[in-house]
């Protein structure tokens, strides 16, 4: 017999057919808005927000609800000077040597280098790392499951949060990115980083790459 237990959906709000698709529209035309910024402004931002975005991440659905995620948020700026040599090293090993033509061809249009001022400048670095493990209390190691699709998603919604509360975001993958683990104390047997979220303000006068995004009909095929 099953000992799954289940309590009512009270949480789901219907919407009438006309205000489903204005709200379709309407957070379209808010993601829309949403663009990768590597150019912060320093303005600190209140840890409440940051805190509010982390709670919205952490309602994202999971593999067996494992929640395989932590999310170290940083603001102190001798954490992040730290943070900013390790990645910066990663990077000019990445830029000199690892990348392949192709790689590097690619990040072209993005105008990417290894130097990472950002890191510092930010108010907030959300270092979010993936747990292939979960502990039990009395310490034994249990497998969690789907947890790149988790925290993927995951992650998304924090990006969509941050945008939502009127922050800027870059998703940052220095690679290989181990050294997150012991500036910031987090276990490597069950944990790895996954990417840095950095939010925060735009710099003044702030400039993107010109990217176009691709049209519904290049993404998507209805049958
Ligand atoms: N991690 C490097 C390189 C890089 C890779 C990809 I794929 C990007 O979309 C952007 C950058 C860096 O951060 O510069």
């Amino acid at each position: 017999m099953s000992n799954a237990r289940f309590v009512p959906l009270k949480s789901y709000t219907m919407v009438p057919p006309e205000a489903m698709r204005r709200r379709a529209h309407e957070f379209n035309e808010e993601i829309q808005r949403r663009r990768t910024v590597r150019a912060f402004d320093s303005r600190p931002v209140a840890r409440e927000v940051i805190e509010e975005c982390l709670r919205a991440a952490g309602s994202a659905p999971s593999g067996a609800h494992m929640q395989p995620w932590h999310f170290v948020a940083v603001s102190d700026p001798a954490i992040k000077s730290k943070i900013r040599q390790g990645a910066e090293g990663e990077e000019r090993e990445f830029y000199q040597r690892r990348a392949s033509p192709e790689w590097l061809a690619a990040l072209e249009p993005l105008g990417t280098d290894e130097h990472k001022p950002f890191l510092e400048l930010a108010p907030w670095l959300i270092v979010v790392f993936l747990q292939r493990y979960s502990r039990l209390t009395d310490g034994r190691k249990v497998k969690n499951y789907y947890t790149d699709e988790s925290v993927g998603i995951a992650t998304g919604f924090l990006i969509a949060a941050l945008h939502h509360a009127g922050l800027v975001s870059l998703t940052h993958t220095p690679s290989p990115m181990g050294f997150l683990n012991e500036i910031l104390g987090r276990p490597k047997d069950t944990e790895r980083p996954f990417m840095i979220v950095v939010t925060g303000y735009p710099q003044a006068g702030a400039e993107v790459p010109d990217l176009r995004r691709k049209s519904l009909e290049e993404i998507s095929t209805f049958l």
